[in-house]
């Protein structure tokens, strides 16, 4: 097989879509600085819209242009969907109760401009105005500075548009997970834990021990060694403004970067094996999409109540997940005891406590809704106030006075910024 470059990559979309039409729905999102289409094709039982108690997930590959492993991973998975649907019963019950969102290329513009099969870094990582699209958005720790692209712009509204649950985001020039926070909450202990360190880690470990070799952990010509094929970002190195930490402090959904080749742009003869060693890994992650608990939360008529607060006790996120429009809410978490924390701003919470059975093998996430007596249909939910920048200025300044450690980190980070 070859690459598909932009013209082959619409022309593939397009077939899948009408040869399967009410399995998939096919959009753009955006365009790129050069004016291509950032297309995402949709898969499940009802592709074009959002169902109650159905949560959306999303692949998101090639946002560094030159790393192209994903973009082509992609398109196979794509196909094993489709053909497999209606055949194969896990596959069916998986779409019929996920939606899925697949985005082969979100640097359309970087990939055109990377002429050749490079291993190593090329201009093409960037889009066309110079951009690493993986620094670029905004970030909890830190005011970035970096004008935000369009392509960037694109997959922020995306984000605010979708119930996203669960994401990856593939990426080249290494073999391994990570997972965030990729920016430091306070001291530099080498480990920038989220409150949900605990989803996180399983949640890359699924991936690398279901890849091919991933969890050996060998990373590539034995640079760096990762136990069981998994990291978390700040570990490895600090970068400020990636799409990561973006999607689990705005955007309520946990990402994580899969590094899935060490060459960045192999010839294109290793594709197939490219997709063998990551099929499984591909399927396994998306199931976890029905890891915890997941309902509604609604008014005495019975109406839902969007922007309420759901939150498990002792995870609280910096900024709360809310309730979308149809009031609903996920939280990824492991089997276990939890309470679970309803808040409408202005009216008092309710508690109710959880156990989490493992049932990702069901499809479905444990099931809770709350019903709020007191409330009534004319009171909205006032709409999140979540700060826009810096959230833990506060842990920032309490550790500056670790920051000359950082010196090493730079020096690291230089190093090693050919990578995520
Ligand atoms: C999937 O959904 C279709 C359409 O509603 C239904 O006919 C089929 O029985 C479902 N299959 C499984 C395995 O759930
Ligand atoms: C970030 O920018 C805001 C204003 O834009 C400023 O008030 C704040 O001090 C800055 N924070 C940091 C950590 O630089
Ligand atoms: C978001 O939704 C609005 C309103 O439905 C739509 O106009 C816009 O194109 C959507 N944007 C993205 C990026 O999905
Ligand atoms: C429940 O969540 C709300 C809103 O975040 C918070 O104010 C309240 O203290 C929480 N209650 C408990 C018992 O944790
Ligand atoms: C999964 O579904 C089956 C059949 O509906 C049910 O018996 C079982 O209890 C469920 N398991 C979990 C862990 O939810
Ligand atoms: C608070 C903090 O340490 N922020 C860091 C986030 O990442 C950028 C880029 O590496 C650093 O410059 C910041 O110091
Ligand atoms: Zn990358």
């Amino acid at each position: 097989s070859s690459y598909h470059h932009t013209k082959e990559l619409e022309e593939y979309l397009k077939g899948v879509h009408a040869a399967y039409p009410s399995l998939t729905h096919l959009h753009s999102i955006g365009r790129s600085v050069e004016g291509r289409d950032l297309w995402v094709l949709v898969l499940g039982r009802f592709p074009t819209h959002h169902n109650i108690g159905i949560p959306e997930f999303k692949y998101v590959a090639n946002m560094h242009g030159d790393e192209t492993v994903g973009r082509e991973v992609l398109l196979h998975l794509i196909d094993f969907l489709v053909t497999s649907y209606g055949r194969d019963p896990v596959i069916t019950r998986l779409l019929n109760n996920t939606r899925v969102h697949i985005m082969p290329t979100m640097n359309p513009d970087g990939f055109e401009a990377t002429k050749e099969p490079d291993c190593y870094y090329t201009r093409g990582r960037y889009n066309r105005n110079g951009a690493d699209l993986n620094r670029n958005f905004p970030d909890a720790f830190e005011n970035n500075s970096a004008g935000i692209q369009p392509e960037t712009r694109a997959v922020m509204d995306w984000i605010k548009n979708e119930t996203f649950v669960l994401s990856a985001n593939l990426h080249g020039g290494a073999l391994v997970a990570s997972y965030t926070f990729d920016n430091v909450t306070g001291s530099l202990n080498g480990y920038s834990r989220s409150p949900d360190d605990d989803v996180f880690v399983h949640l890359a470990k699924t991936y690398s021990s279901n890849h091919a070799s991933m969890y050996k952990g060998t990373g590539c010509d034995n640079r760096q060694t990762f136990p069981e094929g998994i990291t978390n970002g700040y570990s490895w190195y600090q970068l400020e403004g990636g799409m990561q930490d973006y999607n689990y402090v705005w955007g309520q959904c946990f990402e994580i970067t899969l590094e899935l080749s060490c060459c960045k742009y192999p010839p294109a003869e290793q594709l197939e094996k490219f997709w063998r060693d990551n099929k499984v890994a591909l399927i396994e992650y998306i199931k976890q999409v029905h890891l915890g608990v997941k309902g509604q939360v609604t008014d005495k008529n019975g109406n839902p109540i969007p922007n309420a607060i759901v939150e498990a006790k002792g995870r609280p996120h910096v900024c709360p997940y809310r309730t979308n429009e149809q009031g609903e809410y996920f939280l990824l978490l492991l089997p276990g005891t939890y309470v679970i924390n309803a808040t409408v701003p202005g009216f008092k919470s309710m508690l109710k406590t959880v156990e989490i059975p493992d049932n990702t093998g069901n499809f479905s996430a444990l099931k809770q809704d709350f019903s709020f007596s007191e409330v009534s249909d004319q009171i909205r939910s006032r709409v999140a106030s979540c700060p826009k920048i810096p959230l833990y200025q506060e842990l920032a300044r309490t550790s500056a006075a670790v920051k000359p450690t950082l010196n090493i980190l730079v020096l690291m980070t230089i190093i090693l910024v050919i990578f995520k």
